[in-house]
């Protein structure tokens, strides 16, 4: 089939598509484009991920509201029925790629999955197949990865056989179906027919702007985009350091400086967690890399984020030691577990790193999180006994805290606040003695011994 045909095929909604990865970002795009009136075909190897959501059921953990409708509607219209068998792509005219693409310990792309994928593809796809890639992949493996492994695999040529694009995913965990339809995308096509014909299928889905491009700046705004969110936190965080030694509050000197025209200081804290901020500022490193151009500033901002727990364990550390106590042997109540606030996602999450450091200097742990379900709990039930508390994530439930029930329960009233929400002259009149990070820490000046991060 040649584009033009594609392109109508794509018009008319006759075009039978695939979704190859029925995660947090395939699953939602396939119901997507069923309820959009096509016909979808997911593939997804976990056998059991395959039954549930021909179940009509959605494996998607977390609150996303609209997804367990709208997978359960198109399953029973029979528009969207899912798979572990590849063959059946053979007779698929768009197939999109929703697979994993993380990073390894080294911060090098672990492009198994999609290598998996496309092999797997390759070998069933009809002539004419529109592929489009959705994960976060870094700057140039579209022309130096993915393609010459359609073109082995298929033994077709691109623009001839078949069609390359990357539409990378700006998905948010908690509004996954909103973000789908109302953010704009990037539209990288490997030609601009190409890139028009993603543009009249995304059209069906996406009410926002779709900005059609070519692969490399498709890839490289995707990876731009969280890198300078990393590189902004970092910023956030080491104006934090800075105001701990030199005696200011990061959180009124950020207000402040947000008043300046043109500035937008992100928000200090305990750490940047998740599944894409994490990672996509290696992918785009890497890439750099790999065409010798020095990166600085981007390995720079994740070794100062990813320090953050360590600089909270510091600032408990120091806090005990001026009550005469030691981190050994310390029983030490952690308040969220979740990489973000409100949510059950717990990837990367700061306050697994925080644990493990605390766990490495003999400290006892209880931990509380109102989302997950080993977690929850009277956290004042919890704190009975403490040492301290120590809170890592900004959950809506520990903004109205009761800090004399708190003081109460506590062997040592001591809280160390990771995100700024306790509102410290309150908490300190109920006998709580409270450092906040960013914030003049105690009388005895600059924060201990820094804990190297496990
Ligand atoms: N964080 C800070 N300071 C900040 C913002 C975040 O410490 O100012 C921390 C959070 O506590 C969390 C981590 O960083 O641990 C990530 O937070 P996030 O708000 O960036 O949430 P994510 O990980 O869900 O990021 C996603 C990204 N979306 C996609 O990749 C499609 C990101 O590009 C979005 O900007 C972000 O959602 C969003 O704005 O919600």
């Amino acid at each position: 089939m040649n584009l033009q045909d594609l392109i109508d095929q794509i018009q008319h909604k006759t075009a039978r598509l695939a979704v190859i990865g029925l995660g947090y970002v395939g699953l939602p795009v396939a119901a997507e484009f069923a309820r959009a009136g096509f016909n979808v075909l997911g593939v997804e190897q976990r056998q059991e991920r395959v039954q549930y959501i021909n179940a009509g059921q959605t494996p998607i953990e977390g609150d996303e509201p609209g997804l367990a409708g709208l997978v359960n509607e198109q399953i029973r219209s029979g528009r969207l029925r899912a798979t572990h068998d590849y063959q059946e792509l053979k007779d698929r005219n768009v197939v999109l790629i929703a697979v994993e693409t993380p990073v390894d310990e080294n911060h090098l792309p672990n492009s198994q999955a999609l290598q998996d994928a496309l092999q797997s593809l390759g070998k069933v796809m009809l002539p004419g197949t529109l592929v489009i890639i959705e994960s976060t992949i870094a700057p140039g493996t579209m022309e130096n990865f993915v393609r010459p492994l359609l073109d082995a695999s298929s033994r077709l040529q691109l623009n001839q056989g078949y069609y390359l694009g990357n539409c990378p995913e700006r998905v948010m965990p908690g509004k996954l179906l909103a973000n789908l339809r109302q953010v704009s995308r990037v539209v990288g096509g490997m030609s601009s027919e190409t890139a028009q014909a993603m543009v009249a299928l995304y059209r069906h889905i996406v009410q926002a702007d779709l900005d059609a491009t070519d692969c490399v700046t498709a890839e490289l705004v995707k990876t731009v985009e969280n890198a300078y969110r990393d590189v902004q936190i970092a910023f956030a965080n080491e104006i934090a350091l800075i105001c701990e030694g030199v005696g200011g509050n990061v959180w009124t000197v950020r207000e402040l400086v947000n008043k300046s025209p043109y500035r937008q200081m992100h928000l200090p804290g305990a750490g940047v967690g998740g599944h894409c901020i994490p990672k996509d500022p290696w992918l785009l490193a890497y890439s750099a890399i790999q065409k010798d151009v020095p990166v600085r500033l981007i390995p720079a901002a994740r070794a100062i984020n990813d320090s953050m727990p360590a600089h909270v364990a510091a600032l408990l550390g120091q806090a005990l030691a001026e009550k005469g106590r030691q981190l050994a042997g310390a029983l030490i109540l952690i308040l969220g577990y979740a990489y973000l606030e409100n949510s059950d996602d717990t990837r990367a999450s700061p306050s697994a790193s925080l644990a493990q450091i605390l766990e490495a200097q003999n400290a006892h742990l209880r931990i509380h999180d109102p989302y997950l379900n080993e977690f929850q709990g009277d956290l004042y039930a919890l704190a009975q006994g403490c040492d301290a508390v120590v809170l890592m994530v900004r959950h809506q439930a520990y903004l109205d805290l009761d800090y004399q029930k708190l003081a109460g329960a506590l062997c040592t009233p001591l809280v160390i606040d990771g995100r700024n929400i306790i509102h410290r002259k309150l908490a300190e009149a109920c006998g709580l003695v409270v450092r906040i990070i960013g914030t003049e820490q105690s009388t005895t000046g600059r924060v201990g011994t820094q804990f190297d991060m496990p």
